[in-house]
């Protein structure tokens, strides 16, 4: 494959499409050279209550202040459902498929409505208000929209935990924001199993003071202890409510919601977005690069928990009108034809899913795919990280029988939206390759002393100047803000990513530069994996890199020093990826932990990750010049025990 692999998109794809090649120059010219008037133009796309004249006022110095719509006031649930009432009341807003196949729903706008404003009507009745926040833990079930929705209702910042992070991690984050509401369920389902979610969210309250009140959604109806005054059931509180409820006005830099991501240091960050922007932001993106029409059945099927179920399953396909598909199980389950079942069953237009799950579908052949029709398939999505271009070509071929579309799409839960992606229709592809920034979005490629690389070069991907999804500051820490995103290049929003430009301006995502790891799509930062190991008892230190993996895209592989006297047993060893697992949660279990009498650090002390990433991905003939360590022999100890 070379860069010069290029993909035109069939035309009969396309018949209709949004923006053409010269459309999308002359969007991309106006908003670098009139932000304000394109800007002003696009924030038609959300319903204001009063609209904004301000329109962009951004700095990337000094104190980094990012506001935009500031004089606009707005409440994003009318965006994505009262708007939506008089000309698509009837349409349906969610399609829900369940783990099991014989169970699904429907949901039309005028029913979200209704549930949201019934729930946003218990959580003002709770005390809950603008600005306060609310801890959300739920499966991939209607609830977790309508929770989602019936918070920015009430101008209540939501906080959404993905259900696959254990009672530990939940309470992390419900602490970090002192949230004084929960919403969970019983229980979830996934791939035919219970996820204990009330047991996990039970244990994580007992170190959560500033919860006062519980709502529990019945979703499996498994037995479960409910707290009296504490915990209440969903339906119990949404039965005697008013089925209507007035929207808090909100202005355009009011926060919509905090999301936790990892980074290279430190505890995660609340990442917050605020209202305006964010959602222009959705929907603008959602629009555009996934060509949506009225009346298509689109579907997203990452996890609301992470950033691409905010903005690609909720906020985004509702302000568009759009209906979204959730889904609640797994690609594997009952069967690996799972996925192209569901496009059958509900006439999939739009399907946007991640590379680790093509890497394992692709695993098991192209017959589980071809026993379906998929003929209403038309855009192809890819998200999480980068995607190999076998596997891009095997979605385009086998998936999308040459006809579709093949958008992959590089964004971050920092970027609110998409950010570097093909427009279909107005950009060819390459497999493999994000493509070209959308309109508004203008990323350069530095060197690591800071210098601006031109034409075709590879560096440190950053952002030169603002736009409207961007993320304003981390939860209560502005410093973080400005120390983690601009500081080691002054003046741009630095993406952690590495990238390379080729002749065609075409950009090609390398992966995380700093010690950000993704598996299976899962952002962790290496600083957490190793925390979770040395809070083990018999644990005096550890060192933890990504390693390539077929499916997963990276591998946890841990170095772990014993205390002294501890036995390096196989039965420790199994012992510290359940100790992982309870700790973070399932998806961060170490996938290979080597015994290491010792770490390879420089004379300062700092472990020197850039040989153990070698050793990991069994690179031992280039490890580099280590003559700066404090004791080089500790390498060959290294390379002898490597695992796997
Ligand atoms: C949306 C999301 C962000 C990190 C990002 C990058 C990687 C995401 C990618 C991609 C290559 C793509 N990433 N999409 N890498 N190609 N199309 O995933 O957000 O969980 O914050 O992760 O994921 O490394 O920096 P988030």
């Amino acid at each position: 494959m070379t860069d010069d692999t290029r993909i035109a998109v069939k035309p009969n794809v396309l018949a209709g499409t949004h923006v053409d090649a010269s459309k999308r120059e002359a969007m991309v010219a106006a908003a670098r050279d009139e932000p304000d008037v394109f800007w002003k133009h696009e924030s038609r796309r959300v319903a204001w209550m009063r609209e904004p004249t301000r329109i962009k006022n951004t700095s990337f110095t000094g104190d980094v202040s990012i506001r935009w719509y500031e004089d606009g006031e707005l409440n994003a649930s009318v965006s994505c459902l009262d708007r939506h009432l008089a000309e698509r009341g009837d349409q349906v807003a969610i399609i829900w498929e369940g783990d099991d196949p014989n169970n699904d729903a429907k949901v039309t706008y005028r029913e979200l409505h209704e549930r949201v404003c019934r729930l946003a009507n218990v959580l003002r009745k709770l005390e809950v208000k603008k600005g306060d926040r609310v801890t959300i833990y739920l499966p991939m079930v209607v609830e977790a929209a309508v929770a989602m929705l019936a918070c920015a209702r009430v101008g209540a910042i939501h906080s959404v935990v993905f259900g696959g992070f254990s009672a530990e991690s939940l309470a992390s984050r419900i602490q970090d924001c002192e949230s004084t509401l929960l919403i969970t369920a019983d229980e979830g389902r996934r791939g035919g199993r219970r996820v204990p979610l009330k047991t996990n969210a039970d244990e994580a309250l007992k170190s959560s003071p500033t919860i006062r009140n519980v709502v529990v959604a019945r979703v499996t109806g498994g037995e479960v202890p409910m707290q009296e005054g504490r915990d209440h059931w969903w339906d119990d509180l949404c039965r005697d409510v008013e089925p209507s409820c007035e929207p808090e006005r909100m202005n355009a830099e009011d926060p919509l919601f905090i999301l936790y991501t990892s980074g290279s240091t430190g505890k995660p960050k609340g990442v917050l977005h605020t209202t305006g922007g964010y959602m222009v932001w959705a929907s603008f993106t959602h629009e555009l690069v996934f060509d949506y029409r009225p009346g298509e059945v689109y579907w997203c099927t990452a996890d609301v928990g992470w950033v691409t179920g905010h903005s690609y399953i909720v906020y985004g396909p509702l302000a568009n009108g759009a209906t979204s598909l959730m889904f609640e199980g797994v690609p594997s389950w009952p069967d690996n034809s799972r996925f192209w079942q569901v496009i059958d069953k509900h006439q999939v237009n739009i399907f946007y899913t991640a590379p680790t799950a093509i890497r394992a579908l692709m695993r098991d052949g192209e017959e589980p795919v071809k026993r379906t029709s998929r003929k209403s398939l038309r855009i192809l999505g890819s998200v999480g990280e980068p995607i190999n271009p076998e596997a891009w070509l095997w979605y385009y071929r086998v998936v999308g029988d040459e006809r579709c579309a093949v958008v992959d799409t590089w964004w971050q839960t920092e970027t609110g939206g998409l950010m570097i992606a093909p427009l279909p229709g107005a950009v060819e592809l390459k497999p493999g390759s994000a493509t070209l920034p959308l309109p508004g979005v203008q990323p350069a490629l530095l060197d690591n002393d800071g210098n601006t690389l031109t034409g075709p070069a590879e560096g440190n991907l950053v952002i030169t100047d603002s736009w409207p999804g961007q993320m304003r500051t981390v939860f209560r820490d502005h410093q973080r803000f400005i120390q983690t995103y601009f500081s080691t290049f002054p003046g741009v929003y630095v993406t952690g990513d590495g990238a390379r430009r080729d002749e065609d301006g075409y950009y090609w995502i390398t992966g995380r530069v700093d010690d950000v790891i993704n598996v299976s799509g899962h952002r962790m930062g290496t600083a957490e994996i190793e925390s979770a190991l040395v809070a083990h008892p018999k644990v005096a230190e550890a060192a933890v890199v990504g390693m390539p993996h077929d499916i997963k895209g990276q591998g946890i592989y841990a170095y772990v020093t014993l205390n002294a006297g501890e036995e390096p047993t196989e039965a420790l060893r199994k012992e510290l990826v359940t100790w992982v697992r309870k700790e973070i949660g399932p998806f961060a279990a170490p996938d290979a932990i080597q015994w290491a009498p010792g770490l390879p650090k420089t004379r300062s002390g700092k472990i020197m990750r850039r040989i153990l990433r070698k050793i990991a991905a069994n690179e031992v003939d280039g490890l580099g010049d280590t003559s700066t360590l404090a004791d080089p022999t500790v390498v060959g100890d290294l390379i002898d025990n490597r695992v796997g």
